[in-house]
């Protein structure tokens, strides 16, 4: 169907209510088609130029921390105590970031606090951090319903909690919403975390045993050709985003780079490729076609579905996270990956067997609901990131292999029928009408 231009998604926090890859590692391209990848049929998977040192006016004197020292703002510190911090986590209740405020409680030697801000969107849901709430609410967790572009909300929370660290995940984050309606991503992504930036840098002052890491994505750097298999998106690839939601995402690193340069704020940045398990909003791909296939609705697949996508276990892109926070260097940024890339009608294929055994039917059930429909305007052809950095430096490598973390995926989706009941409400509807519909 042809998207509806006039229609305006509406940043959705005004209208909230509730309160190893497939075995073997980095399979290449997969040609498009309805045969299940090989290995599957046997197993159950910039830097940033250090900060030019500060125009000194001319004159006589040399300024005094040019005597001795680096000066502060490229001190490459970690926060000091980061297991006994205060994190603040925002966007902490959707899909990624409640499966970090998650993985954090798992971590044994992590003993410190958690405040999760989000303005509970459409992607945000209380319903993802229950037994977090339940076990560690009001001692160790705490939720402030704050939206990022609420300047003055913000600053209340910054006043109310004495923040070491600060992990921005809140944002608007999917392609098809930012194509139909961009200003909420206008807003959210760049706005709200420029209100961040300037918070930070206003309560932590000098403070460099902080930091401020940035979520950001592989989406920023474009599009890849998919006969240059050897070709990856590098941490020094230009910026080149061609979705509302790519260009948002890019002006937000923009900020973060220019806070750092500029403040010497102590940030660090990480482009991940495309997450998928448990928690994901039923509109992005893997979660949307599980769930069609439950209810028997047509899997829309775009145009040729060749265009293919580098996958990663969310676990993973939290270990890579927190690798960061532990490990990196501030004013660096680290590319996260699954080096697991995989055209979409391929991927649609083995997502269908997967889940047609785990709800014993027979093995081309759910692929006969295949529908292609009408690309999405602007499609990126192929996304896929060279990880080398982070391993190298950082020592992070992927744990869960995509075999693996697809049935996990399924398994959780089919075991949690409420959630997916509970998210599809009248707004989840209006989306589906409006990008499915007569498309
Ligand atoms: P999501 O849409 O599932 O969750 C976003 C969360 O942010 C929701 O809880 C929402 O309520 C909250 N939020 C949105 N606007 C807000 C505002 N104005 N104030 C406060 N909270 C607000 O997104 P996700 O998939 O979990 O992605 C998290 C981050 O990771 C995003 O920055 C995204 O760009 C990035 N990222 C995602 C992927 C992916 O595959 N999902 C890959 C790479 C990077
Ligand atoms: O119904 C669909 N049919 C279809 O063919 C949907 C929802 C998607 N697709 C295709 C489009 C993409 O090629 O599947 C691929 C994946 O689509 P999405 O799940 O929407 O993800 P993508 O557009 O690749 O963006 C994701 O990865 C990078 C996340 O949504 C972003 O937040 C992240 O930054």
């Amino acid at each position: 169907m042809e998207t509806n231009k006039t229609t305006t998604i509406r940043p959705s926090c005004a209208k909230a209510t509730a309160g190893r890859h497939l075995d073997p590692p980095a399979p290449r391209l997969r040609r498009a088609g309805t045969s299940t990848p090989r290995h599957l049929d046997t197993s159950t998977p910039r830097q940033l130029d250090p900060p030019s040192p500060r125009l000194w006016r001319a004159g006589t004197s040399t300024p005094r921390h040019l005597d001795t020292s680096t000066p502060r703002h490229l001190d490459n510190s970690t926060p000091r105590h980061l297991d006994t911090s205060t994190l603040l986590i925002t966007g902490g209740s959707g899909f990624i970031g409640s499966n970090f405020i998650h993985y954090l409680f798992r971590l044994p030697h992590f003993t410190g606090k958690i405040i999760n801000i989000d303005c509970l969107t459409y992607a945000g849901n209380p319903l993802n951090l229950t037994e977090i709430d339940e076990k560690y609410g009001g001692t160790r967790y705490f939720f402030e319903k704050v939206d990022i572009t609420d300047h003055a909300a913000l600053k209340t929370v910054f006043e109310k909690y004495e923040i070491d660290v600060i992990v921005h995940f809140a944002a608007e984050s999917h392609v098809d919403r930012s194509i139909a309606g961009p200003a909420a991503f206008i807003r959210t992504n760049i706005l709200g975390t420029f209100n961040l930036l300037e918070l930070a840098r206003e309560k932590w002052g000098s403070r460099r045993d902080v930091r401020f890491h940035h979520i950001s994505t592989d989406e920023v750097y474009g599009s890849l050709n998919e006969a240059e298999v050897e070709a990856k998106f590098k941490e020094d690839t230009p910026y080149d985003p061609h979705s509302p939601y790519s260009a948002s995402k890019a002006s937000s690193d923009h900020l973060v780079r220019a806070y750092f340069h500029t403040y010497g704020l102590p940030v660090t940045l990480s482009n991940c490729s495309n997450n998928y398990g448990p928690w994901q909003f039923p509109e992005k791909l893997i979660p949307l076609m599980i769930s069609n296939m439950l209810e028997e609705k047509a899997l829309p697949v775009y145009g040729d579905g060749k265009n293919i996508r580098d996958w990663l276990y969310v676990d993973d892109h939290c270990s890579g996270i927190w690798a960061i926070l532990e490990k990196g260097e501030t004013g660096e940024t680290y590319n996260i990956g699954g080096e697991n890339e995989w055209t979409n009608i391929d991927l649609l294929n083995v997502l269908c067997e997967i889940v047609a055994e785990e709800s014993s039917k027979a093995k081309d059930h759910y692929k006969k609901l295949i529908t292609y429909v009408k690309d999405r305007a602007g499609h990126d052809r192929r996304y896929a990131i060279d990880c080398g950095k982070i391993k190298a430096e950082l020592d992070w490598t992927q744990s869960v292999t995509f075999a693996e973390g697809l049935r996990r995926t399924v398994r959780w989706y089919l075991e949690h029928p409420e959630w997916i009941a509970a998210v599809k409400s009248g707004e989840y509807l209006r989306w589906i009408e409006l990008n499915y519909d007569k498309r």
